[in-house]
């Protein structure tokens, strides 16, 4: 039976792995159906060896667990624990890049700082005094302090969290208790407070994943982004290439996967550096693509095609082309072995702490980058000449896409209208009416919706409704594959308002065309970019965020990182529609707390809805009800 599918360009690949045999992420998902319903709604627990415990949120079966735990309990303390798993992520991928960071600055690793604005912009909001000092003495003084946030036990608030959070809510935080001082701590203590016999109550509980929502923004994405900025650069705009048609069928492809660009950028040079010894065995050259938020950091930085989202990682190797596939952290289906065994393709774990059955493991070390990365590539090289005679099927869709709007790249865009205030431009034409509102796009593409064209459908209505959207992750390779993110989007969806204010801003970037209507904002610790966009332009008005006619949407959830951002989102105010639930609807308290009784308290307010239209819709109501507050 022809199973369901995402989209056309991965259409023919399905229609292979069908033809070869092959098992993917659809054919699995459809033989766990249905799948659990006490899962789905959050009512589980398996803290302890009493249990499993289920309660039945019809009131029919067990209404407490073993130990008296109530739905509301069992719920909140699981979406705690969802949101200790995405924070983790995100604070140990920051501190992977500060350690690397460190490494470099004792001249123990080849990397180099390439944006020095950054190094000086972060120092400087550090408090940290320049006096004659050396970059790299202000760039130890940088990483200690990042290094501060996983280890202070002074109960001072987290430094990233004093250089980056905004001014208003800073002080709302700090009014209600959440001002988190260490990373580290933070996670240990919603662990302890998770586990079997201690926190029973919702509300602390629901606080307490406001905390970690902070440590998630602060102490992983705002950290991650300053130190990639400062040692890879701050992304520029740029047009570049998506979708499965990139791969070239005579060039060594090598997909990069994950998240670090520490990684990444290396293989990247050195795909560069050993193009001739891939043309002696009768390649082309090489062709390096990126796949999920590694794709996205490569893309913004370096202008690598985008090759696709995280639910074409593995339909991605069904084409047969892709020579070696390099892994680091996060996002990476163990399937991927299984799929690359049935073709030549390599598949590279490279880090300790992810390892894959089938996989070849390269320990990458900073120190040893070069030798690593090198290494890697001649890996992919080698299976290359293994390829020859394989048949190939290579998808014919490709796109074009705007990459790279970092803040800094925005704002210097509109300084060419207004060099002394930038943001003035933005804010006139909100009150206009001619930008009705902004929408940050965010997260993963979802096996249960991807074929609802869920992301598409609610971004093109937003659009028409002169809704100006960023977007980041691999929500970001959606759009861009769905040609949202090129310039000719803006005639095609846009409402006259939109359309007027993007051409003025090409015109004013130098361009023959205008801006796209999708901005591409980068990987998802990039959200931090969005936050300090909104925090700019909250702090020009002066007011608080919550007040902007904005609002944030993970129309596709599938990670525990999703949540851990969203409820940073939450805490700062936004109204944050999700798609499909998250598993809170067992517990009634937690239900209304988020959906309803938060945005007394931040501003911000979860709102779940499946169908595209009608989440469009709700997010419209929201930003007439927030512009009509703001009396434009
Ligand atoms: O951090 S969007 S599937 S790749 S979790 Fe993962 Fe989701 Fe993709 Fe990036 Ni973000
Ligand atoms: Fe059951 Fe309580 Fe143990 Fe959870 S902690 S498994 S509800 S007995």
């Amino acid at each position: 039976m022809a199973m369901k599918t995402f989209d056309r360009s991965t259409q023919v690949l399905i229609d292979r792995a069908e033809v070869l045999g092959i098992e993917t992420g659809i054919h699995r998902l459809e033989s766990q159906q249905p799948q659990c319903g006490f899962g789905q709604l959050g009512t589980c627990c398996r803290m302890c060896y009493m249990g499993p415990c289920r309660i039945d949120p019809f009131g029919e079966g067990a209404t407490k667990g073993v130990c008296g735990a109530t739905a509301d309990t069992i719920v909140c303390r699981n979406l705690l624990r969802e949101e200790v798993g995405g924070a983790s992520s995100h604070v140990g991928h920051a501190r992977h890049v500060v350690l690397a960071f460190k490494k470099m600055l004792e001249g123990k690793a080849p990397y180099s700082i390439s944006d020095r604005n950054k190094l000086v912009e972060v120092a400087s909001g550090l408090g940290i005094k320049f006096d004659g000092k050396s970059d790299k003495e202000i760039a130890t003084e940088v990483a200690d302090k990042a290094l501060e946030d996983l280890s202070r036990q002074d109960g001072e608030p987290m430094n990233w969290l004093k250089l980056r959070a905004p001014k208003r809510e800073f002080e709302m935080w700090g009014n209600l208790g959440l001002l988190v001082s260490n990373a580290h701590n933070e996670i240990e203590e919603a662990m302890h407070r998770t586990s079997m016999g201690n926190d029973a109550d919702p509300i602390n509980l629901l606080l307490s994943c406001l905390r970690i929502g902070l440590v998630d923004g602060y102490a992983g994405l705002s950290m991650a982004t300053d130190f990639q900025d400062i040692m890879f650069g701050t992304p520029q705009v740029r047009t570049v290439e998506v979708n499965l048609g990139v791969l070239e069928k005579d060039k060594v492809n090598i997909a990069l996967h994950g998240h670090s660009p520490v990684l990444s950028e290396k293989i990247l040079e050195w795909a560069s550096k050993l193009e001739d010894e891939a043309k002696k065995t009768g390649a082309q050259g090489i062709n390096v693509v990126g796949v999920c938020c590694t794709g996205n950091e490569l893309t913004m930085r370096r202008g690598v095609p985008m090759a696709g989202h995280n639910l074409q990682s593995e339909i991605i190797l069904l084409t047969g082309a892709v020579d070696a596939m390099i892994v680091d952290m996060q996002c990476i289906w163990p399937s991927v072995t299984k799929i690359a065994e049935c073709f030549h393709t390599k598949i590279v774990t490279t880090e300790p702490f992810v390892k894959i059955p089938g996989a070849t493991h390269v320990s990458f070390e900073p120190e040893h980058a070069d030798e690593e990365a090198k290494k890697i590539v001649r890996m992919a090289i080698d299976a290359f000449k293994e390829r020859k005679g394989e048949d190939v099927v290579i998808p014919k869709e490709k796109s074009v896409a705007f990459v790279g709007f970092s803040v800094e790249a925005i704002l210097d865009v509109l300084k060419k209208i207004d060099s002394s205030d930038p943001l003035k431009p933005v804010i006139d034409n909100i009150v206009s009416g001619n930008i009705y509102g902004a929408v940050g796009f965010v997260g993963c593409p979802s096996i249960k919706l991807r074929d609802t064209a869920m992301t598409e459908k609610m971004a093109k209505e937003l659009l028409k409704n002169n809704v100006l959207i960023v977007t980041t992750g691999c929500t970001a390779h959606i759009c861009a594959q769905a040609e949202l993110m090129d310039s000719t989007a803006t005639d095609k969806y846009c409402g006259e308002g939109l359309k007027a204010v993007l051409h003025a801003l090409g015109k004013a970037a130098g361009l023959d065309v205008p801006l796209p209507p999708v901005w591409h904002m980068g990987s998802c610790v990039d959200n931090a970019r969005i936050a300090t966009l909104l925090g700019a332009l909250a702090n020009r008005l002066g007011v608080k965020i919550s007040q902007l006619p904005v609002a944030g949407s993970a129309p596709e959830l599938v990670q525990e990182k999703a949540i851990s951002i969203g409820t940073w989102f939450l805490a700062l105010g936004l109204l944050v529609h999700i798609a499909p639930s998250p598993r809170i609807l067992g517990s009634p308290v937690a239900t209304k707390v988020l959906t309803q009784d938060l945005e007394g308290i931040t501003g911000g307010r979860a709102y779940v809805e499946l169908d595209p239209e009608k989440a469009a819709a709700g997010i419209l109501a929201h930003i007439a009800q927030k512009r009509k507050a703001l009396g434009i």
